[in-house]
């Protein structure tokens, strides 16, 4: 799409037919001006363009370059720039054209408004009834494709010099996005940073409306953040010390049973305030447990013990929760209101047949690992709006994927390019109790072009400026293991070890699969192991719980 030359041009020129995008039949408009330096920002020539192939698409992407050699630019490899492209993510139902992190850090940054305006994602399904395909594929895909693909050639346009490495960087949707582009665009791609990813879109916020679902089934509505938040703090002290280190924090909240009855009112281990009825603590340990059809068999991940509840739970329920169920059912008026815990499967189930196998992000990594990309994802152990247990699963299929002939977890092959730090305590993309992890992108970037792979993720809770507490986090399933001596609060008395894949908490989280699901696009194997391997003690996966992983 762009021209081959190779002469440098300056930012007002760069949208010269010459150059390939003005004339180009899929480019509606384009321009490009130099930004003056404007507080912490530094100047740099932004071209914004305006994609589509047919008069409903319009996809908005913004391409930053550190400014050149003939723009005045200085410093980098070619004036500004570091002769590197960092594609920046979004969040929730929208896109990003914030490019100005990575223009500041010496990249070419690059982001798209995913093809429309805003966080609505309800316009995904038209007034009739139908899906509107061009709205939801330009969100899921097409957007950020083109956004990757055009902020390459435009930084070879401008510089006359190729990208020498290509990174993502995104958490949440932005997490999604770039899980999207490793599965669909592996060749683009050195190195991918995607924290929470909001991988299977369908199936996680189809659940993130199971709480909701509960509470107006059991207690008639929500029930108050106070109690809830009792609750998780009640699960907090009965689990934390499980983990070695009473440190406020439930190091594998899949190992934690704690149940909210022990909060009922007049019960001799309730709380002082906020105690529960007992509906309310039925409804919190099923919102903890998460979705289940009518077999008692697993459809989704709950929010892990310690989690913050009343963002999925609380007086009104997440947008995109509500927004979901219309798409299930490809009908803007059908009301989550009408829908009780026998009928959730349905929904569910309706989500999986009509609309996962485009919004779910659940391909493989082949082309992106053969190619030689990285792959980094922290997701928080209290993440309360996508459940962690999701990523994980991803994560394990990978490992069965990559793993030997009979298809069984291998993670340490899956770490030779992808690796998954949990960091307990930690919230969405960050916040919560737990130490925040510390300098992800430089360890990709160190992990691409060094080839030094993180053996560990350093995390740091600080106040007023003085880091408190430090931790590492460590690619699952090893996790961080107090050496026995010294501060618990200092991430050098601690070492990455043992493993969490434990057979009662993989084979617990083992989920159901549709028929319809079946030797086709959603096919998976859903935990990465079997129901059959969970019930063969002996099966040779769960003879590896009692070998120690570390090297
Ligand atoms: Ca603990």
């Amino acid at each position: 799409m762009i021209g081959t030359s190779r002469r440098r041009i300056p930012c007002a020129a760069s949208t010269d037919p010459d150059n390939g995008l003005l004339g180009n039949p899929l480019v509606k408009s384009v321009k490009s001006a130099i930004v003056p330096a404007s507080g912490a920002n530094v100047s740099f020539c932004q071209v914004d363009l305006l994609y589509g192939t047919n008069p409903q698409q319009n996809i908005n992407i913004r391409v930053g370059l550190p400014l050149s050699a003939i723009d005045g630019g200085t410093g980098g490899v070619q004036g500004a720039w570091n002769g590197r492209t960092q594609g920046i993510g979004g969040g929730g139902c929208a896109g990003s054209l914030n490019v100005n992190p990575p223009v500041n850090a010496g990249y070419v940054g690059s982001g798209t408004d995913t093809g429309h305006a805003g966080g609505n994602c309800e316009p995904g399904v038209n007034a009739d009834g139908t899906y509107n395909y061009q709205f939801i594929q330009d969100f899921i895909r097409n957007a950020i494709k083109q956004q990757v693909l055009f902020s390459k050639s435009i930084a070879r346009t401008y510089y006359a010099s190729k990208p020498k490495y290509n990174y993502w960087n995104g958490c949440s949707t932005g997490g999604r996005q770039g899980y999207l582009l490793a599965q669909e665009l592996g060749t683009e791609l050195d190195g991918v940073l995607a924290n929470a990813p909001a991988i299977y879109w369908t199936r996680f916020q189809t659940a993130q409306m199971w709480g909701q679902i509960v509470m107006k089934d059991l207690v008639g509505g929500p029930i108050l953040a106070a109690k809830l938040n009792q609750a998780s703090a009640s699960a907090v002290a009965a689990c934390d010390a499980a983990d070695g280190v009473v440190d406020g924090i439930i190091d594998d909240p899949r190992t934690c049973k704690f149940s909210a009855k022990a909060n009922v009112c007049g019960t001799p281990t309730a709380p002082a305030a906020n105690c529960l009825t007992p509906q309310e603590a039925e409804a919190i340990d099923k919102i903890w447990d998460g979705p289940r059809n009518s077999k008692d068999n697993k459809i989704w991940f709950g929010l892990d013990r310690g989690t913050s509840l009343p963002a999925l739970n609380g007086t009104n329920p997440f947008a995109l929760g509500v927004t979901q169920f219309h798409w299930n059912r490809h009908d803007l008026n059908f009301d989550w209101r009408t829908v009780n815990q026998e009928g959730y499967p349905e929904v569910a189930e309706d989500g999986s047949r009509n609309i996962a196998d485009v919004t779910d992000t659940f391909g493989d990594l082949d082309t992106f690992r053969r190619k030689g990309g990285k792959l980094l994802t922290f997701v928080g152990g209290n993440d309360q709006l996508i459940m962690p247990r999701g990523v994980i699963n991803y994560y394990r299929q990978m490992a069965s994927h990559y793993g030997d002939r009979h298809g069984e977890p291998d993670f340490k092959e899956l770490q030779r390019f992808y690796r998954l730090f949990r960091a307990p305590g930690v919230g969405h993309c960050g916040g919560g109790a737990g130490p925040q992890p510390q300098n992800l992108f430089d360890a990709v970037v160190t992990w691409v072009e060094k080839g030094k792979a993180p053996d560990q993720i350093l995390a740091t809770t600080t106040s007023g400026g003085v880091v408190t507490r430090s931790r590492p986090l460590c690619p699952y399933p090893k996790t961080a293991i107090y050496n026995g001596s010294g501060r618990t609060d200092d991430a050098s008395n601690f070492h990455c070890g043992g493993n969490l894949e434990k057979r009662q908490v993989v084979c617990a989280d083992t989920l159901v699969k549709y028929k319809h699901e079946a030797n086709g696009n959603l096919d998976f194997r859903g935990t990465g192991v079997d129901r059959g391997e969970c019930k063969r003690e002996s099966h040779s996966h769960w003879r590896h719980d009692h070998r120690d992983h570390d090297d």
